[in-house]
């Protein structure tokens, strides 16, 4: 054969490989024997390996996966990626309707297309001249994350369609039921950890850098959004389905097209039953507007459009047994009350724990150890404990105390509101917690330094307080012969924490656990002082100037900081050589922006911003503030009660700003609020 019979060949046999799959994997109805399949295949490896210039990333050949990502590209959605607006029950669905009839100003039925609503994850397709050019997961909506190579092992996905100048189609990667029960057994005999339940293992597997072990899992996925269907003179949701289906796309045969809200209603009932009879995981129902020219018409909201609502099933409910309720200690020294229970399967995980929140939240409840109890749980969120089945009790029953000291260090707990907490700063539950905060992820960062982790080396006595982090290099030798650890991996873990050292102020002070500090507060803190002794140096009003510190925050701060203990480990830390300083770029100030140049005079209350606040910001943006209003005054930014230098502003003609159209024009000018 010359080369141009080769490159036939090559092209001959992808179009029957593509051909068989899609019989095989989207019409579930195959025409050639594995034999043959496996054959041609063969042949096309062997074609590709020895002429590499008829290679192709989107030869069906590639489908096994192979190549090793370090991690994967971000992509911006060519049309960025909408959510759903949910509906929970009966009222919220006439609601939807109403709104959509209200919108187009009729009182006809509409026209709706009711689908499942898969339990997977959102993906994006693009396709460019018939040739599939990326697929992203939703990501925030706007940008997300390429994940081509793991969706081309997803065998059902066409790599080719028809030459069609863009494709852009939303569906959701899943993994079915018995791949799900499967592939949980294996890891099981294995001993890898389990998946709790079908959405992460395919959240997992979608996200594996290694797609060779992607194309052993069994993904499948159901295309649902033709994005640019209008564009290309569709006016029906149904006939951009049913014209996806034609381009050899998996579009979900569960989907009705109904008249009107009452069979809405109808098809949500049936549903209701049929779910556990599917072989994949839907929680709950998706309607839509059939006629896509009135999109636009009905609208959108910031993230969702008006024309779609997801109608989600309630949450699943199962009862089991208050076997015991212990006490945990947080950071803070909050004491929380736990429920124990019979371990018990919602909603695919096994629950034995669920917070009872405080003393208040158990007697409101009438929980009594030994009691039945309703558990609640609804996809992702945390078990909740709903009510005792008072049905069940049978006198065995015993009452619920709460204790008054310390289950770790003893001390006797103070009462705040509905809140019991430990007043101990040495107390050893508040360190080991403090010490998981400071290490975690939006605090110090430091990689490897987990709860499992902190845990042990606190129990083992290497870690005993933040600083101690620090010197634990010292206990190298002896952690390398800790079960389940290695040269390599306490290396990594020892460079994470050197790291970490470097860090810019804002990451410390979350890190250091400050009651009322968030992670946005220790921002605005970190860039308003600058250096931690500036900080440690404030006093209650200068603090109270900053915006976003109220009474609470700014006594919560002072008295950290007036507490020798934490004094102590401020000190300690800055021996070991940790920054101290706020390493953020200071915002770049366009000379444009309407304040440069100004004579500013502030009045009134201010609420969002402390004056002194306000004063820096406008100075920072080139602007002199001044006290009196006169004829030189440029422009009056007022707050409350704002009194005769408003008026006077007023007489003579001068700008007025009341606060929020100045933190308006203060976010136009480049300054991040
Ligand atoms: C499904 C948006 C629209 C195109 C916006 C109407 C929110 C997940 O089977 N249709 C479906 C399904 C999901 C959908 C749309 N139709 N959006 C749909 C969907 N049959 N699950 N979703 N999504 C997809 C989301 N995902 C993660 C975070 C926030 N939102």
């Amino acid at each position: 054969m010359n080369l141009e019979e080769i490159k036939n060949r090559v092209l001959e046999i992808r179009k029957l490989l593509d051909r068989y799959n899609y019989e095989y994997y989207v019409l579930d109805n195959p025409s050639v024997e594995d034999q043959e399949y496996d054959r041609l295949m063969n042949e096309l490896i062997e074609l590709e390996k020895t002429y590499p210039m008829f290679d192709d990333v989107n030869s069906p050949s590639h489908r096994v996966g192979g190549k090793v990502l370090d991690n994967f590209e971000k992509v911006t959605h060519k049309r960025s990626m909408l959510s759903l607006a949910n509906a929970f029950n009966e009222a919220d669905l006439r609601d939807f309707d109403r709104k959509v009839k209200e919108a187009l100003n009729t009182k006809e039925e509409i026209s709706y297309m009711c689908e499942m609503k898969i339990d997977g994850l959102a993906m994006s397709l693009s396709y460019e001249n018939g040739n599939l050019v990326y697929g992203a997961t939703r990501g925030d909506g706007v940008v997300g994350e390429n994940v081509t190579n793991n969706l081309r092992t997803i065998k059902s996905i066409p790599l080719h369609v028809e030459d069609i100048e863009e494709l852009d189609i939303r569906g959701e990667v899943y993994m079915p039921k018995n791949s799900f029960v499967k592939l949980n057994k294996e890891r099981e005999e294995n001993h890898e950890p389990l998946f709790q339940n079908a959405r992460n293992a395919a959240a997992g597997s979608i996200r594996n850098l290694d797609s060779s072990i992607v194309a052993k899992r069994k993904l499948n996925a159901y295309w649902y959004y033709f994005a640019n269907a209008v564009e290309r003179g569709f006016k029906k949701h149904s006939e951009a389905l049913n014209y996806l289906d034609k381009l050899g796309f998996r579009t979900n045969p569960e989907r009705h097209l109904v008249n009107g809200i009452e069979e809405v209603l109808k098809f949500i009932e049936e549903y209701s039953e049929k779910r556990d009879s599917l072989s994949y995981d839907i929680d709950g129902l998706v309607i839509k507007v059939d006629d896509m020219s009135k999109y636009d018409v009905i609208g959108y909201t910031a993230k969702t459009p008006k024309w779609a609502i997801a109608y989600k099933f309630p949450p699943e409910e199962v009862i089991t047994k208050l076997e015991d309720i212990i006490f945990t200690v947080g950071r803070t020294g909050k004491v929380t009350p736990n429920a124990v229970l019979s371990p018990v399967k919602v909603m695919g995980s096994t629950i034995q724990r669920a917070t009872l929140h405080n003393e208040d939240f158990v007697m409101s409840k009438d929980l009594k150890i030994g009691d039945y109890v309703y558990i609640r749980k609804a996809g992702d969120v945390i078990p909740e404990v709903v009510k005792v089945a008072l049905n069940r009790r049978d006198g065995s029953e015993l009452p619920f105390k709460m204790i008054d000291t310390c289950p770790y260090c003893g001390s006797t707990l103070v009462k705040v509101e509905a809140m019991h907490f430990c007043p101990n700063p040495h107390c050893s539950a508040r360190n080991s917690e403090g010490l998981i905060h400071f290490a975690s992820k939006d605090a110090m960062d430091i990689d490897g330094m987990g709860e499992k982790v902190v845990e042990m080396f606190f129990n083992q006595g290497y870690l005993k307080d933040i600083p101690s982090i620090y010197d634990l290099h010292e206990h190298r030798y002896e952690i390398i012969n800790m079960d389940g650890w290695s040269d390599l991996s306490v290396n990594n873990l020892l460079s994470a924490i050197e790291k970490s050292k470097g860090n810019s102020l804002e990451r410390l002070l979350f890190g250091l656990g400050i009651k009322e500090v968030g992670e946005k507060l220790a921002k605005t803190l970190a860039k308003r002082f600058k250096h931690m002794d500036d900080l440690m140096n404030a006093d209650y009003e200068t603090l109270r100037n900053v915006r976003d510190v109220g009474e609470v925050t700014a006594l919560s701060i002072t008295n950290f900081f007036s507490d020798p203990h934490h004094v102590n480990i401020i000190n300690a830390l800055k021996e070991k050589g940790l920054n101290m300083d706020y390493l953020g770029q200071d915002e770049v100030i366009n000379a444009s922006n309407p304040f440069n140049q100004k004579t500013i005079v502030l009045t009134g209350t201010l609420s969002l911003f402390g004056r002194k606040e306000a004063t820096t910001l406008l100075e920072n943006l080139g602007a002199k503030v001044t006290g009196s209003v006169s004829k030189a005054t440029d422009i009056v930014i007022y707050g409350e009660e704002a009194g005769s230098k408003l008026s006077k502003a007023k007489d003579l003609g001068i700008q007025t700003m009341d606060e929020e159209e100045f933190k308006q024009k203060l976010i136009e000018s480049g300054i991040d609020l």
